[in-house]
């Protein structure tokens, strides 16, 4: 969607630094074309939806904009539009305490699934009936994948990178877009460098002034002002910031949605760009602004900081400021928190980052859960539970492209909790003829026997059905082949039990991979980023209910598995104990169990009943209690055009 005009006015450069040459390079331009993460010009967009659930509920509702209107769970408030916020409402109250600070608000309810009924709907006496309602997400998925199908409408198909990073947000890296358009309008850039030297720099744009419309470009330092005139990367991000705006201005006309975006020349200052300024805006960090712009700030606000790794951050340099931390030496960062986690804690206050947008598509599970409150005491209200859990995973089963055979999950598994204790089975799932809704609710029912065999299981206070090892999917990352596939057929409904009591003695289990920037410093993540979504889901296509909102994770989460509303502790193996971060990783672990068990089956060995040596990393993270999103515009001005630039 290219915009009507050149954002910027051409005319005989005339520059103020006398500089005859860009900062850049011939090699670095190229770069961008291939996405390269080490192209110094890259431009990055993170667009976040604003107030996503409650204006998903405003656009279904055909609610005025100014009306107030915020989305409950049970008691508590999910998700509050920003006429709400003007009066003090937030995630931590409660409804009855939300509609004493606007009695005219609207706390509308989620969709719920009635137990018993083959859809979930919006129910209007959902909130008393917890005992007998589960949570659907349902309606802001499919909200979401519109968007996300827009967004990707709204670029050229073949020079597109798209990240789902959440239900509500997405990275895109605009750099191949942004070097065709450059070579479209600056035709000197498609010369061949000087003695066909990559390493030659090029010449400077043939710009002296940006025009950065309505954007909140954020200010330099006042020591710094504008040293130099225009280069290629604020061209760059320039034509980033008018390829965002032209979306934005599309998923609202279009779809009715406002969304933030922040454009810069990486993942993490992209994030920080879209909280900067919300609702309804979008913010460019320049280069030559991005170390102003962190300094101010709290590190604590960066992603991956939010959690254990930035309390420990803190404790050990005794400040929570970007602005301390940079006097703090690479060696000692080192020292205090290793290497790995040291050197990119040292880059990443300095605005460096070179993680990639990852446009992988591929769920891995989904899981349809919820928590009993009072407990569940007989067969007949499990199975059903069970009913809904089935048809909540075929629905989305069907997105998937199951009844095409495009994509289907090979384990199913399911959990139960009764006094303390989870009990789990799993089971493959027979292949060979279409899966169907049928097929799965016979096989929890099955795993749910099987559980009931062991022994005492009423009252129960929580169920869990999950299913995994979708092609593409889970197997890989296993460690042991492909071996779930060879297995699986085979034993077609054959369970497998999971008693949470038993002995370990057995490797530890591979910890589920996590798109972090640097693996070594994973074992901090609280909540991580998982895949993206095509026009699909992220890796943990999850729904539970607890019956209360999900916590806020001090570093706001990335993943879907926002949508689970659970609080993390509850993943607990339950053969070896292990508290695993969320059901996403607790799938993955137990799949590792599940596969393993078959493969020491094959070899003739008693089944597996272990408990790791030592827990795997990553597990058992916790919850912060605190909710408050970055503080919206920070403490820099704003510099509206570009008033600190000499033009000509
Ligand atoms: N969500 C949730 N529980 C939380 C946090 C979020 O259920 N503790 C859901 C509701 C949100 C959606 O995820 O609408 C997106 O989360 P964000 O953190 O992006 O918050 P919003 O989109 O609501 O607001 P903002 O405008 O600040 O992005
Ligand atoms: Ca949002």
């Amino acid at each position: 969607m290219p915009s009507s005009s050149p954002p910027y006015q051409m005319s005989s450069p005339v520059h103020g630094t006398g500089r005859q040459k860009s900062h850049f390079t011939y090699r670095q331009l190229s770069l961008l074309a291939s996405y390269s993460t080490s192209s110094a010009l890259r431009v990055i967009a993170h667009i976040d939806l604003d107030a996503f659930y409650a204006q998903c509920e405003m656009v279904r509702l055909g609610i005025a904009e100014d009306q107030p209107l915020a989305v409950r769970q049970w008691e508590g408030l999910i998700a509050i539009n920003y006429p709400a916020r003007k009066f003090d409402i937030s995630r931590h109250c409660t409804v009855t305490d939300a509609k004493k600070l606007c009695p005219n608000l609207i706390a509308q309810h989620v969709a719920t699934w009635k137990e018993g009924d083959e859809k979930w709907a919006y129910h209007n006496d959902a909130p008393s009936h917890i005992g007998t309602h589960k949570v659907s997400l349902d309606p802001y998925r499919l909200q979401s994948r519109r968007i996300l199908a827009l967004i990707k409408e709204c670029l050229p198909q073949n020079l597109q990178k798209v990240e789902k990073a959440s239900i509500d947000e997405v990275f895109v890296d605009l750099s191949a877009q942004i070097h065709s358009i450059l070579l479209e309008r600056f035709p000197e850039l498609t010369n061949p460098p000087p003695y066909d030297d990559p390493t030659e720099k090029l010449p400077l744009p043939p710009v002296t002034a940006l025009d950065w419309q309505a954007d909140a470009l954020v200010d330099l330092d006042d020591t710094e002002a504008e040293a130099d005139d225009p280069d290629w990367d604020d061209v760059a991000i320039l034509i980033g910031s008018e390829i965002v705006r032209d979306v934005r201005a599309e998923i609202r006309r279009q779809l009715h949605y406002t969304c933030s975006a922040g454009i810069a020349s990486n993942k993490m200052l992209s994030k920080l760009g879209s909280a900067y300024k919300k609702p309804n805006q979008q913010t460019v960090i320049r280069n030559r602004a991005a170390q102003h712009f962190l300094s101010d700030m709290k590190f604590t606000k960066i992603r991956n900081l939010g959690g254990k790794l930035g309390d420990q951050v803190t404790s050990t340099f005794g400040t929570e400021t970007i602005k301390d931390l940079l006097l703090v030496p690479v060696e000692q960062l080192k020292s205090k928190l290793g290497d790995d986690t040291g050197v990119w804690l040292y880059n990443t206050i300095r605005g460096i980052d070179s993680s990639e947008v990852n446009s992988r598509t591929q769920i891995k599970s989904m899981l349809s859960a919820k928590s009993f409150r009072p407990s569940i005491n007989n067969l007949d209200q499990a199975i059903k539970w069970l009913r809904i859990f089935t048809a909540d995973i075929f629905s989305r089963l069907l997105e998937e492209g199951v009844l095409e055979n495009k994509r289907r999950p090979k384990t199913m598994n399911l959990h139960h909790r009764h006094g303390g204790q989870t009990r789990s089975r799993s089971s493959g799932i027979p292949m060979g003829k279409t899966l169907d809704e049928r097929t799965l609710f016979d096989l929890a029912k099955h795993l749910l026997n099987q559980i009931i065999l062991e022994g005492r299981v009423w009252p129960c206070a929580n169920l869990s059905l999950a299913v995994a090892g979708f092609e593409d999917g889970v197997t890989g990352n296993m460690g042991i082949g492909g071996f779930l596939l060879k297995g699986d057929e085979a034993r077609g409904s054959k369970t497998t039990p999971r008693e949470s009591s038993m002995e370990s003695s057995a490797n530890e289990p591979p910890e589920k991979k996590r798109r972090t920037d640097n693996p070594s410093i994973q074992r901090f993540f609280p909540k991580r980023e998982t895949s993206s979504g095509g026009d699909g889901e992220g890796d943990l296509d999850g729904s539970e209910d607890t019956g209360h909102p999900r916590d806020d994770t001090s570093g706001r989460p990335t993943t879907d598995s926002r949508s689970q509303q659970t609080p993390i502790t509850d993943y607990m193996c339950s053969r070896c104990n292990a508290g695993l971060e969320d059901a996403e990783a607790l799938q993955s672990h137990l799949d590792w169990h599940f596969a393993k068990d078959l493969q020491d089956e094959e070899r003739g060995k008693p089944a597996f009943a272990s408990k790791p040596a030592s827990a795997p990393r990553g597990q058992k993270s916790t919850c912060a209690s605190s909710s408050k999103k970055p503080s919206r515009g920070g403490s820099s001005k704003l510099e509206y055009g570009q008033s600190k630039l000499k033009f000509g």
